[in-house]
């Protein structure tokens, strides 16, 4: 392992995209079918374009007090049908806590437990989400501009898309009448997650 020096960055896509060692990831609306709710509204939308619902980066610091993971994630505002805009949602693969920081725009954190039980915690700017192991978390961007949060936790925990692809969170973000509303996901089934 080597030891890296100490080193300042800004909070901002541009700084993290100039940043040595730092992996881009783009997600598109192809690329999340298996998430959004509506499968209709996203064949509709693919049928003329594919826009990018969010990107981030991504880098670790690795040294001989067991390193960390650091990344910065921009999800562009927009709705998806009436669902907004969100990321795919993970579970961590092994123990592994994470603290969320938000830097700028609205949003909500999901957050659900294997055994499905469902908590949402709103993100606005200079708040920190803590995310306790074996929560499995989404972040959902809810205002008119993009959300933009940094993310920390520990090297090597590992991500799992796939039982969110499959089971989905009990709670969907949608636009309603007068504004953003938390409903129950009609295709949640609970019980315990895989
Ligand atoms: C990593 C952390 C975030 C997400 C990022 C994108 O543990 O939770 O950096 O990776 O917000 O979300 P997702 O669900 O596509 O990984
Ligand atoms: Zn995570």
């Amino acid at each position: 392992m080597s030891i890296v020096s100490p080193f300042r960055l800004a909070l901002e896509p541009e700084a993290f995209q100039l940043l040595g060692g730092c992996t881009e990831i783009l997600r598109r609306l192809s690329d999340m079918r298996d998430f959004f709710a509506d499968e209709q509204a996203v064949e509709r939308v693919l049928t003329s374009d594919d826009p990018v619902i969010y990107e981030f980066w991504k880098g670790e610091c690795e040294s001989s007090g067991g390193g960390v993971s650091y990344g910065l994630t921009r999800i562009h505002p927009g709705t998806v049908g009436r669902e907004y805009h969100m990321t795919k949602g993970h579970f961590h693969t092994k123990d592994g806590d994470e603290i969320y920081v938000v830097v700028e725009g609205r949003g909500l954190l999901l957050l659900q437990t294997r055994e499905g039980e469902g908590r949402t915690v709103e993100m606005t700017p200079g708040h920190m989400v803590y995310v306790p192991t074996g929560w499995a978390h989404r972040t959902v961007n809810t205002g008119d501009a993009a959300l933009i949060f940094l993310s920390i936790w520990p090297p090597g925990v590992g991500h799992d898309y796939g039982t969110v692809a499959r089971y989905g969170f009990p709670q969907l973000v949608v636009q309603g009448a007068d504004g953003p509303m938390v409903v129950r996901s009609p295709s949640f089934q609970g019980g315990l997650m895989g």
